[in-house]
């Protein structure tokens, strides 16, 4: 897969979870450690049992997929962070309600899912008791942008809190592989 650049103390390597100059995080603090995986704890502990890279090279067929999610996600022209952030959550990982930074990443975020099914709730930044769950099936592609990017927080749950439709969603490890455009570009997008 790469670089591990995951697991630092404290803070996502990535970036993308410090919390957004202008808005308040809903984000709580905590530390767990993994077994197997490297220890990972992004910054206000969003993220855990995970480890991530970012990645800019892919083989031939990878980097057509990941081309057929950007035309998806992102109108001509607009500027995409070349990285792209791969996150291997582990089966007893989770993802704590966030909204990414607005310093580090524009206005769409686009992640396929790989491995397993999992539930994504987006709540209300201001009002967490309207919320929603999303069904992100594997090898799904999900897109947030306008209000599901900067209103709402938005989270992975943990396996024994996955259900949709009433439907237990049974969560394994998952790993995922999310392309963000530059906060510049979202203007013009
Ligand atoms: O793993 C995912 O699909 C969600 C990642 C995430 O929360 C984020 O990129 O802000």
């Amino acid at each position: 897969m790469g670089k591990r650049v995951g697991g630092g103390e404290g803070k996502s390597a990535s970036g993308f979870y410090a919390p957004p100059p202008r808005r308040r995080q809903s984000v709580r603090g905590g530390t767990e450690e993994s077994v197997n995986l490297k220890p990972g704890v992004s910054m206000f502990g969003a993220i855990h049992k995970y480890r991530e890279t970012e990645k800019s090279h892919w083989s031939k067929e990878s980097h057509e997929i990941l081309q057929r999610v950007r035309d998806m996600a992102f109108p001509p022209g607009v500027p995409q962070l070349t990285q792209v952030h791969v996150l291997d959550l582990d089966k007893a990982g989770y993802i704590k309600p966030h909204i990414d930074s607005v310093k580090f990443c524009g206005c769409t975020i686009a992640g396929l899912s790989l491995l397993s099914s999992s539930v994504m709730r987006l709540a209300g930044e201001h009002n967490p008791q309207d919320w929603l769950n999303l069904l992100l099936e594997r090898r799904s592609l999900y897109i947030l942008r306008g209000p599901a990017r900067y209103e709402f927080t938005h989270e992975i749950l943990k396996d024994e809190e996955s259900f949709f439709d009433g439907r237990k969603i049974h969560r394994e490890r998952r790993i995922s592989v999310i392309c963000r455009n530059l906060p510049v570009s979202c203007d013009s997008s």
